[in-house]
Order: structure tokens, then C-alpha cells, then sequence
């Protein structure tokens, strides 16, 4: 099994590549940010508690996710591999995702962080805003402050990740392809 973590803050390309990296690896995407809004379309419980913080540009409560993503792993015995996009958001989530994988003898084999700046990430959001119907990409003020909760909250996922040698950081600015093609790189170099 091949695990492997996309990294990065809102906007800095993770569901863009990860549509790309499934397709070329045969991975399970597991987006949490997809899962929470298919909960929200469908207005369970889980999805009525996730969208109160989602609107104001505010991480979901720790259980609710890795809830989330337990019922997933449970649910793909199947998968040759997982590719976590969006998760972990947090420590408490980086180590309860260690422990799950831990159950299926397995573990993360890279953590590929996208690195992009404050501005560019602001003007792809309100840029997909324009189209999407999210309503965490409208207002520039939600915007930042989910770059807020990147800064305090998830970026140091990565130096978590780096205890253990995992984090390879890459240049998330540039096309698409172009990006695609350094994650390949990076991926099979570590692919047996
Ligand atoms: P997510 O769904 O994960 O959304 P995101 O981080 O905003 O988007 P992503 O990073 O995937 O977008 P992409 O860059 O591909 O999370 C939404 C919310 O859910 C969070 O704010 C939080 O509240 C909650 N949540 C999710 N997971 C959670 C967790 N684990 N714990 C707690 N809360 C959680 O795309 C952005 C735009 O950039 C697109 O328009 C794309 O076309 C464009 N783009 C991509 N690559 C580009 C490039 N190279 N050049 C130019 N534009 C590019």
C-alpha cells in the first residue's frame, strides 16, 4: 500500500493535482473537504455542524474529521493506496491518522507540501468563487482568515511529518502540468 499526503494552504492546488495523481496511480482520493460537502448537500447532522464552521473560514472540530476518515479507510479494504488531500489539518489529526494506518500495517510514505504565496492564493480563491457556489470563496475576508487557520493550526503538521524524514516541499506556483510533473517526480522516486 502507498500512502500519500498533499499538503498545502486553501487554494494552493491540492484538488486540482490530486485529480491527476488518482488517475495516473490508481490511489483512493480522500478529500475531507469533499466529504464535508457532500455531508453539507445532503444536510446531515454532521454536515449542518461542519457548514457553521466552514462559512466563517474555520477548521471542523478534530473528531468530526477523523471520524470521517475512519468510516473512509473502513470502507476501501480494497484500495492499493490512499492520497489524503486536505488531511491532517492538525497534530491531533496527524496522529490519529498514524494510528488508523498503523491498524492496516501500513503507514504515509511521503507528505508532498505545495508551497504558495499569501496573494496568489487569494486571487485563485475569489477566482474559483466567481464559479463554484462555495461560499468559503466569496468574501476575501473568509479567505484570509482560512489562511489564518492554515498558519496557526495546520502548517505545523508539516514539521510533524518531518520528525520522520517525509516532507519533500515543492514550488506550487506555475502551471498545472508543470506542477504535476515535479509531484510524479518526487512520487516515483519513492515508488517501488
Ligand atoms: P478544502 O476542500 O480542503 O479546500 P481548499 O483547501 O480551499 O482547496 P484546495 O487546496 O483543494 O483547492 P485547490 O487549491 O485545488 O477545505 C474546505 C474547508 O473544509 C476548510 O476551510 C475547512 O473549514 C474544512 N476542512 C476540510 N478538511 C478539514 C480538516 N481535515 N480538518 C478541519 N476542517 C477541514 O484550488 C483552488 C483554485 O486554484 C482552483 O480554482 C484551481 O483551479 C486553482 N489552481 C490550482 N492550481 C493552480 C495553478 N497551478 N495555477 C493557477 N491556479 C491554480
Amino acid at each position: 500500500m502507498f500512502n500519500i499526503i498533499l499538503f498545502g494552504p486553501p487554494g494552493s492546488g491540492k484538488g486540482t493535482q490530486s485529480q491527476n495523481l488518482i488517475s495516473k496511480y490508481g490511489l483512493k482520493h480522500l478529500s475531507t473537504g469533499d466529504l464535508l460537502r457532500n455531508e453539507i448537500s445532503r444536510q446531515t447532522p454532521l454536515g449542518l455542524e461542519a457548514r457553521h464552521f466552514i462559512d466563517i473560514g474555520q477548521l471542523v472540530p478534530d473528531e468530526v474529521v477523523i471520524g470521517m476518515i475512519s468510516s473512509a479507510l473502513e470502507t476501501n479494504p480494497e484500495a492499493n493506496g490512499f492520497l489524503f488531500d486536505g488531511f491532517p489539518r492538525t497534530e491531533a489529526q496527524a496522529e490519529a491518522l498514524d494510528k488508523l494506518l498503523e491498524l492496516k500495517k501500513t503507514s504515509i510514505a511521503v507528505m508532498l507540501a505545495l508551497d504558495v504565496s499569501e496573494e496568489e492564493l487569494v486571487k485563485r480563491l475569489l477566482h474559483r468563487g466567481q464559479s463554484s457556489g462555495r461560499s468559503d470563496d466569496t468574501n476575501e475576508n473568509i479567505i484570509r482568515s482560512r489562511i489564518v487557520e492554515y498558519e496557526n493550526k495546520t502548517k505545523s503538521v508539516a514539521d510533524y511529518y518531518a520528525r520522520f524524514n517525509k516532507v519533500v516541499h515543492i514550488k506550487g506556483e506555475g502551471s498545472v502540468d508543470e506542477i504535476f510533473e515535479t509531484l510524479c517526480h518526487e512520487i516515483d522516486k519513492r515508488k517501488v
